[in-house]
């Protein structure tokens, strides 16, 4: 290959005009068959341990819109099955590039989305009342971005297709609930056709939903999604120290395993490491890594910097 000179970006010049545009972007085959194979094993098995488990309480059932489908949040606390997944590369340096590096995993979760005529989950936006309404500039960070991997094909319309509103992450969300069905840009309403080992990754003001599944097979997914590490978890208020005991150095991060943190930490980390070790393996001299990686002394507040 011609070297441009120019340093490399962790987002494609293209990818980031289509994240701008449809506020989306479907990654293409992030996972091999081997691996999704892999991977969906372990997803179905973690599944069914749930299912057929105790499930006390609510704190690992996520909405499904529905009664049959299956949504299992916090699974790291429950299952090693989605690890490796917490940083993936592909996935992570985009997380980095659209987010910047201080970052954490707001949640994990599986999905199993059984066979059925009518859609599974309204249209809505991630993160409830107050999150749904805010919205970035382009060009600017942004608070959470979601992975979705598809471990199954979404191969044609009807197949439990996540299904989008492009653009709709540039619309302030309407007031009232008519507003928002009535929409004009729901004209614009796209189902996604994947593939098995792609991901699908998504602001929360993305307007989607998730359409009928007329196949004969469930729809298996998980979700990894991040958000700033100054925003509140969305599945749990700390992880145990077992969970983050069996994790590399980054991904303790990611889930907010911070050595000596005391609050403010979560805002202004300020170890000597935390960086290096956020970056590690990600081209330091791509251009949206620039304002962090040149930004240290802001965040030293232990000399007495301003905060
Ligand atoms: O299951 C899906 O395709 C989408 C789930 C969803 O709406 C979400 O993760 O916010």
């Amino acid at each position: 290959m011609v070297s441009t000179g120019r340093p490399a970006r962790l987002l494609a010049a293209e990818e980031l005009a289509r994240w701008e545009e449809d506020g989306y972007l479907v990654l293409k085959g992030v996972l091999d068959r081997a691996e999704v194979r892999d991977l969906r094993g372990r997803v179905e098995r973690a599944a069914t341990d749930y299912r057929d488990g105790p499930r006390v309480g609510r704190a690992h059932e996520g909405a499904t819109g529905n009664r049959e489908d299956l949504r299992v949040k916090n699974v790291v606390s429950l299952s090693d099955c989605l690890d490796e997944l917490l940083d993936l590369d592909p996935v992570y340096r985009r997380a980095v590039a659209l987010a910047g590096p201080y970052l954490q995993v707001c949640g994990t979760e599986i999905i199993l989305r059984h066979p059925r005529p009518t859609p599974a989950l309204a249209m809505h936006l991630d993160g409830g009342a107050a999150l749904s309404r805010m919205m970035t500039v382009p060009g600017a960070p942004v608070s959470h971005v979601k992975a979705l991997y598809f471990l199954t094909a979404t191969p044609g319309p009807g197949t439990g297709n996540m299904t989008v509103v492009p653009g709709s992450h540039r619309i302030p969300l309407p007031r009232t609930g008519e507003g928002f069905s009535t929409h004009p840009a729901r004209a614009r309403e796209r189902e996604l056709v994947v593939d098995a080992g792609d991901v699908v990754l998504f602001p929360w003001n993305l307007w989607h939903s998730v359409g009928p599944n007329n196949t004969t097979t469930t729809r298996v997914s998980a979700v990894v999604w991040y958000s700033q590490l100054w925003a509140r978890p969305v599945d749990y208020a700390q992880i145990e120290a077992h969970v983050l005991d069996r994790m590399t150095p980054r991904r303790r991060l990611l889930l907010g395993g911070i050595a000596d943190a005391i609050p403010s930490t979560y805002y202004l980390p300020a170890a000597d490491d935390y960086l290096p070790t956020m970056l590690a393996g990600l081209p330091l001299d791509a251009p949206e890594l620039a304002p962090y990686v040149d930004d240290r002394d802001s965040h030293d507040w232990r000399d007495g910097a301003p905060a």
